[in-house]
């Protein structure tokens, strides 16, 4: 049997992720755990974050694999180093690739990132990019108005254009020239991102970065999967299983096998 790779997110926005890796390695098993129950993880407080992000963890860590990916950034700003000192395996988070890639981008050394409340709150972003440029400024900006957007599929509607204006105002007047979409969700609003913030200014999305990260661990490793038949994915869930799986099977472009997880049985008078 071929160990999976594990990927977790608090709902289905870690499926950008699950969808880059499954074309960058298509011969890759994927086991995903989305907390659609208790999505979203951006307004809650880290310490619940946390305990949610190990509950996953200890979840998919019974189905063997042989790399961890958090593919949220809440969680992966408040939980990585901790579940990185929990397992013995490779943990890979979004916020490092991301911040790489737009250290690598910048010219003026002036990056934007925004993101939900519990990931611009942790800092993890502005330390990343500190510790990988100390001269790097970053600017950083919670958007809590633009995941109930895309959640509400309202990816470009006049709505969308007036919510993105007023929350990205405060960065416009500054002289950034990267900006890093620092939560899975983003990617959806790019092009009216984009068009507000102007179009010389580069976005980064984390999920691309991501999969071109676990694909250089596992190379480095030698543990890419070598079988020839493409693999069966495995796809697990904590809320109501209809909604998540017509969200994956349209996003995946494919069917997909899903078992609903139980956290807690209600009690049942
Ligand atoms: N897109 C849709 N509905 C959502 C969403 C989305 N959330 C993120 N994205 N949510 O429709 C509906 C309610 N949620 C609540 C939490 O549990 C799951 C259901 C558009 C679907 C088009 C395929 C954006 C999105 C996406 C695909 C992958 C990842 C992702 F459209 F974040
Ligand atoms: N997945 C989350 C993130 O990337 C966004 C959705 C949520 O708040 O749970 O930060």
């Amino acid at each position: 049997m071929q160990e999976p790779i594990a990927i977790l997110d608090s709902g289905v926005g870690g499926l950008t992720v699950v969808k880059e890796v499954m074309r960058q390695l298509p011969r890759e098993k994927i086991i995903y755990f989305g907390d659609t129950a208790r999505a979203p993880y951006g307004p809650r407080p880290a310490e619940e974050v946390h305990r949610f992000t190990s509950e996953i963890v200890h979840y998919l860590i019974q189905y063997r694999p042989k790399m961890l990916v958090i593919a949220c950034n809440t969680a992966t700003a408040v939980a990585l180093e901790d579940i990185r000192s929990c397992v013995s395996i490779p943990v890979v988070g979004v916020i490092h690739p991301g911040a790489r890639a737009a250290n690598g981008r910048t010219q003026t050394g002036i990056i934007g990132v925004i993101g939900t409340e519990g990931t611009i709150r942790s800092g993890a972003y502005e330390q990343a990019l500190k510790q990988l440029s100390s001269s790097n400024e970053v600017i950083s900006l919670a958007c809590p108005r633009f995941v109930p957007l895309v959640e509400k599929g309202n990816f470009r509607s006049e709505e969308t254009y007036e919510t993105v204006r007023e929350s990205l105002e405060s960065l416009k007047q500054r002289q950034l020239d990267t900006l890093i979409l620092g939560c899975t969700h983003y990617p959806f609003l790019a092009d009216t991102i984009s068009e507000v913030m102007g179009k010389g200014i580069t976005l980064i999305s984390s999920a691309d970065e991501t999969a071109r990260e676990i694909s250089t661990i596992l190379y480095d490793r030698n543990r890419m999967a070598s079988n020839n038949e493409l693999p069966v994915h495995h796809f697990f869930c904590s809320g109501e299983p209809g909604m998540f799986k017509s969200i994956a099977q349209q996003w995946l472009g494919e069917q997909i096998d899903l078992t609903p997880v139980v956290w807690q049985v209600p009690n049942i008078v």
